[in-house]
Formats: structure tokens, sequence, C-alpha cells
């Protein structure tokens, strides 16, 4: 299976630093925990949408896995707390809080994906820049089943 994730961080980690230092951790942490990282965009700066005051670091990425993409949020929901992030049932009422790391999954290969806890493509995707212009920047072809428009289109059209 190929993966788009979709890296965020707002928060100075206390060992790692910087909130682009963080992603440049976290992908190192897909990479340990057995996925393989096909492609990784550049690390952009971006203005918080939402209550969040501070700017975020962005990045995203492409991955193969032979895992399921309940098993793969499991994952990526373990790496969160590994970086500090609390345990999603301690989180209710704090969404859009500022974060150590948010690891999203935006599309993929397998087409869409509807369950209770996870809905692929990413539901707000195609509104953020902040997602669609790294993903665009590795992965411009790959198209929304959604709309049918490739990652490019989309980001053009925002
Ligand atoms: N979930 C459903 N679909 C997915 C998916 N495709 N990928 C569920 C990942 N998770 C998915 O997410 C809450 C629940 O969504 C998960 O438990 C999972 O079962 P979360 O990341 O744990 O909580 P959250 O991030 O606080 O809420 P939410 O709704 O995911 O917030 P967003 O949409 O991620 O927004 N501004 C900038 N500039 N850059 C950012 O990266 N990010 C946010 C967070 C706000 N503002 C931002 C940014
Ligand atoms: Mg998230």
């Amino acid at each position: 299976m190929l993966y788009l994730i979709a890296l965020g961080s707002n928060m100075r980690h206390p060992r790692l630093g910087q909130p682009r230092a963080v992603l440049d951790a976290a992908t190192d942490a897909l990479a340990q925990n057995g996925l393989d990282v096909l492609a990784r965009s550049p690390t952009i700066t971006s203005r918080p949408l939402g209550p969040s005051q501070r700017n975020f670091a962005n990045a995203a990425a492409v991955v193969e896995t032979p895992l399921d993409p309940v098993e793969l949020l499991d994952l990526l929901q373990s790496i969160e707390r590994e970086f500090g992030r609390p345990a999603p049932q301690r989180r209710i009422g704090q969404r859009w809080r500022a974060r150590m790391l948010d690891l999203d999954i935006v599309l993929w290969s397998g087409g869409m994906w509807q369950s209770p806890r996870l809905t692929i493509p990413h539901a707000a995707m195609a509104q953020r820049d902040f997602v669609l212009g790294p993903a665009s920047s590795i992965a411009g072809e790959w198209r929304d089943p959604v709309t049918g428009l490739s990652l490019r289109q989309l980001n053009a059209r925002l």
C-alpha cells in the first residue's frame, strides 16, 4: 500500500528544539517503525488555522507499507505519543490545541476509506494549503478519488 502522510508541529520539543526538527525526527521515526519512506517534501512554515497562536511546521511524506489504514493509524498515533502528545481519549475538548506532532493520513492507494476512526481522503485536505503545497511537491499527479483532481490541480485552486 502507498500512503500520503501529512506532518505538522507547532511546539518546541524539550530535546529536539524547533518544530521543523520535530518533523525531521518524526520522518526518521516513520522509517524506524518499518515504513518505507519513498519521498519527503521540504518543510514549510504556515500560519495557524484555528485558535492556536503559534506558526506550524508542515511537511508531507509518501510511504509504502503492507499495513491496512487502521493499522497505520495505530502506528502513527503511537509515534505521536512518543513525541509527547497525550492519548486521544485524554484530549476531549482540546481540539486544535498546540501539539507536538500531528500525523494525518491524507490519501492511500486503495482509494476511499470510511470507518468510525478514520476517513480517507482526509476530510479537510482540499481546503488546506499547508497540506496541498508539500503534498503536491512530492506527489503532484496523485488524484483525489472524491473529485478526480490531482493534488497539483487542487493546490492550484486554493
Ligand atoms: N481521523 C479521521 N480521519 C483521519 C485521517 N485521515 N488521518 C481521526 C488521521 N486521523 C484521522 O485527530 C482526531 C481523530 O481523527 C483521530 O483520533 C483519528 O481517529 P487528532 O489528530 O488526534 O486530533 P486533532 O488534530 O486535534 O483534530 P483534527 O480534527 O485532526 O485537527 P486537524 O484537522 O488535524 O487540524 N494549522 C496549520 N498551519 N498547520 C497544521 O498542521 N493543524 C491543525 C489540526 C489545525 N491548524 C493547523 C494545522
Ligand atoms: Mg491528526
